[in-house]
């Protein structure tokens, strides 16, 4: 990409709408624009800084439309350079004209994520706020919107950049140590540098320990439906979808493969996964989809046990105690869901008691998934890591860490603890950005959408 390029794209989304943007960012951003616009009497536009104007889009003579031109002189603007965006009418084709005139003018189509690139380049943002600004953009729920504002405003990568700042101090020293080692001097104070390392290891695994959660509750929180053939899991579903999602049938094995739908409850996104029937059986296919249903369970925060209340009673704890052999359920929530409640019983087990026929416990069951996970997120605290590539980055910060940790115990030399430091120093700085390759800006910046 290159940086002294005027780009323009679309900034809003394909299709029809009320009106469009297009977005223009560059040296040239101002002066391409002006070409094309006039005043209602034909007189030529100056565009001035941070003014909307009405005016005319003009091409060789004829009106393409009437838009408003918005200027932001650089260094006051997204990106940091000239921006100009243009709020058109939303039509397809005066988009797609006004595109071709800035482009026949010298401007290029903006690659994806281009204009937030630059804004990064001209260190408006930061590498960490730029993947805030692409989840901001994809985010489906509240919690998802809250942890993306939360990474935005700086969240726990300002915390980590000030740390690795310290670091860097320290390895500077230790690297003047070196320059000196004839003369055996001590530059570092050993209890110093242990003490910050210990402090940033404990911070970093709080943050690795937080990602479970923080993932689900960007991704969606798996919640995996599981029980014997016929239990009606797949009734529940579709109760807890309202919707008429899975195929349900009084044939026992009806459900073969897992389906799984999405669908947002007090402002938190939920993937509720049904899973075919666990039994023991001869049909191959079967038995892909119980292997299927543990992988689920697994891969769950919250598992769902789903039981017929007219089946056998005395078999529930022989039942549970054959699902948490197959998948523990140590850091997840397990419900025991009794379910056709609406069916004559006598059973008084303690669970949660629903019946997708006539719709009694569903909101119950709802609202008790919705407070595990809520308690979960209140124990997590104000941190919360949720970006896998942080979550890579900070991995191998700390065993890069717990190196340094070693060699000080054994007092390795100097050379040697500046090796893994810098290497901690490294991935540390690939959070925000501080230290970036090419290859890390481009995945990070292919995952937003052209115009943004
Ligand atoms: N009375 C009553 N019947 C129910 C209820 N929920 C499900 N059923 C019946 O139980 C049978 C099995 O329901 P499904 O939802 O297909 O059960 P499943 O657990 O998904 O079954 P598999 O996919 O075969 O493992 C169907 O005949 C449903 O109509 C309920 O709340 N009350
Ligand atoms: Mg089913």
């Amino acid at each position: 990409m290159r940086n002294n390029d005027t780009i323009c794209a679309v900034s809003t989304p394909y299709g029809v709408g009320g009106i469009a943007v297009v977005r223009l960012s560059g040296p040239d951003a101002k002066r391409i624009a002006e070409t094309f616009l006039k005043t209602s009497k034909g007189r030529a536009v100056t565009l001035a800084d941070h003014k909307a104007k009405l005016c005319d889009f003009v091409h060789e003579g004829d009106l393409v439309d009437e838009l408003v031109a918005t200027y932001f002189a650089t260094p006051h603007s997204y990106t940091g350079e000239d921006v100009v965006e243009l709020s058109c009418h939303g039509s397809l084709y005066v988009q797609q004209a006004l595109l071709q005139c800035l482009l026949d003018a010298g401007a290029r189509l903006a690659e994806p994520g281009e204009f937030t690139l630059k804004a990064f380049l001209s260190g408006r943002l930061n590498l960490s706020q730029a993947e805030a600004v692409a989840d901001l953009i994809d985010s489906r729920s509240r919690s998802a919107h809250d942890l993306a504002v939360s990474q935005f405003r700086g969240g726990y990568a300002q915390e980590l950049e000030t740390m690795r700042k310290e670091l860097i101090d320290i390895s500077a020293l230790l690297e003047l140590e070196l320059d000196f080692s004839d003369e055996d001097l001590e530059f570092v104070n050993r209890d110093r540098l242990v003490h910050l390392v210990d402090t940033l290891s404990e911070k970093v695994q709080r943050l690795l320990d937080s990602f479970r959660l923080g993932n689900a509750l960007k991704q969606g929180i798996p919640v995996a439906i599981i029980g014997r053939p016929n239990a009606g899991k797949s009734s529940l579903l579709n109760a807890l979808l309202n919707d008429d999602r899975a195929i349900v049938s009084s044939i026992p094995g009806t459900t073969r493969d897992t389906i799984e739908e999405t669908m947002t409850i007090d402002g938190m996104l939920f993937r509720f996964i049904d899973t075919a029937g666990l039994r023991e059986s001869d049909d191959m296919l079967e038995n892909i989809g119980f292997d299927r249903a543990i992988k689920s369970a697994k891969q769950a925060q919250v598992v769902l046990f789903v039981r017929a209340v007219d089946g056998d009673s005395d078999t529930i704890g022989e039942d549970i105690a054959f699902i948490t052999s197959k998948c523990p359920m140590e850091d997840k929530h397990f419900f025991l869901v009794h379910s056709k409640c609406d069916l004559p019983h006598d059973m008084h087990e303690a669970g949660i008691y629903v019946s997708a026929k006539v719709g009694i416990g569903i909101e119950e069951l709802k609202q008790a998934i919705v407070n595990a996970v809520k308690s979960d997120v209140d124990r997590q605290g104000d941190i919360l890591l949720a970006n896998s590539r942080h979550f890579e980055a900070l991995a191998k910060v700390l065993s890069a860490l717990s190196e340094v940790r070693k060699g000080l115990e054994v007092q390795l030399t100097q050379d040697l603890i500046a090796i893994d430091l810098r290497d901690a120093l490294y991935h540390l700085g690939s959070i925000t950005g501080s230290v970036s390759s090419d290859e890390v800006l481009s995945s990070v910046f292919s995952r937003f959408c052209i115009g943004k």
